[in-house]
């Protein structure tokens, strides 16, 4: 090598970034289907879903934006609002609690959003975006007897370290009295026996029992007691479901949306031979039966649910069954619950896609092409643009992974327009047509 040659080498060795967080939590979780390497979601195979617990390693993972970087020995937690004696309370003290223990299944209200017909926006989750994990920490209501909560309050709302990318909103959230009361609602610093992992939360998250993922603040830094419920779009907007059934594609009123809780009756196949493995889950209610069928729902059986069981996590089911010679199976898992719900045969569509519960099948329905991370966006007219106006703030796998009509390609360039990105209208239509023609 000459000298120049090594200098040069030197000198590219220095200028390469260093990895970000979200590159630290992907060189741990191999094996997950990367949606978006920035911000980081990570998605679980099911076959990897093949334990009770989860381990963090395999743990699905959904973040809105970057990962922060959050100082332990500098971190505390502040409690206001609506409060008798507003509290800041450090890590080394909130370790010197009460410390409890809790089992819960943890699933992303749009995991399998990829199957519904008309697709929405939003990352294309298929059915791995749920997970089960030991929490430990302190009880959310212990914290807020301390705080002295007023009668008035009637919402805890709840903001973490992470901050929007660009002029998009910030995830603050909030949660109804009720449930922030109930004593299995958690501050989580642990999961499974070791401190959060930092794309889980660290060094605290809140654990919202049987609801979906977003009501389970992570990097929490503020709790503030209110009247009402949060604003702002990750409460008014996103995380919102129908009041009544709609057809699919049809358009809602905003005063017909109410914001998302408990999750739904849903089963998850982890094992398709052999026996017939899996996990079933049904949020705030019990699973009381699972039924496997192995000729396409002709007929059913009673599988064995496993002796592993915590009021919100999932219960493993199995049965008993070795795959003959001949036409492969059409295997299919059909969970029931202590509501007397039970999975419905056609998927609910809603504008968001979520909670998207039919009785799962393998092999799936409808195959669906994840975002290959190598691929660059398409030679076209908006190449440069996207690179310019999109990627700025996100990995273009995002983009890649979504498949939408023009129309609905137009409302997502809309909103991103709305969250600050300098796009002009002719831009726009530029942008959705391009995106349309290429990820539709
Ligand atoms: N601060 C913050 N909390 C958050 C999110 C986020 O983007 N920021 N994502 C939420 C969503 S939508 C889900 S599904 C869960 C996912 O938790 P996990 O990444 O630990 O699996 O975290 C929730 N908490
Ligand atoms: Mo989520």
């Amino acid at each position: 090598m000459t000298r120049r040659a090594l200098f040069l080498t030197l000198a590219g060795a220095v200028a390469r970034p260093a990895p970000t967080l979200e590159d630290q939590a992907l060189y741990r979780k191999k094996g997950l289907v990367v949606h978006s390497p920035r911000p980081l979601d990570l998605e679980t195979p099911p076959e990897l879903l093949d334990s009770w617990i989860t381990p963090h390693k395999r743990f699905f993972v959904r973040s809105h934006f970057y990962i922060p970087a959050v100082e332990p020995g500098r971190w505390s937690l502040e409690v206001g609002g609506l409060v008798e004696k507003p509290l800041k309370l450090p890590l080394v003290q909130l370790a010197r609690m009460p410390q409890l223990e809790r089992v819960v299944t943890m699933e992303c209200a749009g995991n399998g959003r990829s199957f519904f017909e008309p697709r929405v926006a939003g990352i294309q989750w298929r059915k791995g975006a749920v997970g089960t994990a030991r929490w430990r920490g302190v009880s959310l209501a212990g914290v807020l007897r301390q705080a002295g909560l007023r009668p008035e309050a009637r919402h805890l709302i709840f903001d973490g370290a992470d901050t929007a990318t660009a002029t998009a909103p910030d995830f603050i959230r909030s949660i109804p009295v009720e449930k922030a009361l109930h004593p299995d609602t958690l501050i989580a610093t642990h999961m499974n026996g070791v401190p959060l992992p930092m794309e889980h939360g660290f060094p605290a998250r809140v654990i919202t029992p049987g609801w979906e993922g977003a009501a389970s603040i992570k990097w929490l830094t503020k709790i503030t007691a209110a009247p009402e419920e949060a604003d702002g779009f990750f409460m008014k907007t996103a995380y919102r479901y129908p009041t009544r059934p709609l057809k699919p594609g049809e358009a809602v009123d905003a005063k017909d949306l109410l914001p998302l809780t408990s999750l739904t009756v849903k089963s998850l196949i982890t094992r398709s031979s052999g026996p017939v493995e899996g996990a079933a889950w049904a949020g705030e209610a019990d699973i009381t039966g699972v039924e496997v069928s192995t000729d396409g729902g002709r007929s059913w059986n009673q599988a064995q649910l496993g002796p592993d069981k915590a009021p919100f996590a999932w219960r493993r089911f199995r049965y008993g069954w070795k795959q003959g010679a001949g036409e492969p199976p059409i295997v299919m898992a059909r969970a029931t619950d202590s509501q007397g719900r039970t999975q419905p045969d056609t998927p609910a569509w809603n504008p968001s896609g979520y909670l998207h519960n039919i009785p799962d099948r393998l092999p799936a329905g409808r195959s669906y092409r994840p975002p290959q991370l190598a691929e660059a966006l398409p030679e076209g007219e908006a190449r440069q643009l996207a690179a310019e106006k999109c990627l700025a703030c996100h990995d273009h796998a995002l983009i890649v992974g979504q498949r939408m009509d023009p129309v609905r390609w137009t409302r997502e360039v809309e909103k991103m327009m709305r969250w600050g990105a300098p796009v002009s209208e002719k831009e726009k239509e530029i942008l959705a047509r391009y995106f349309a023609e290429h990820f539709r």
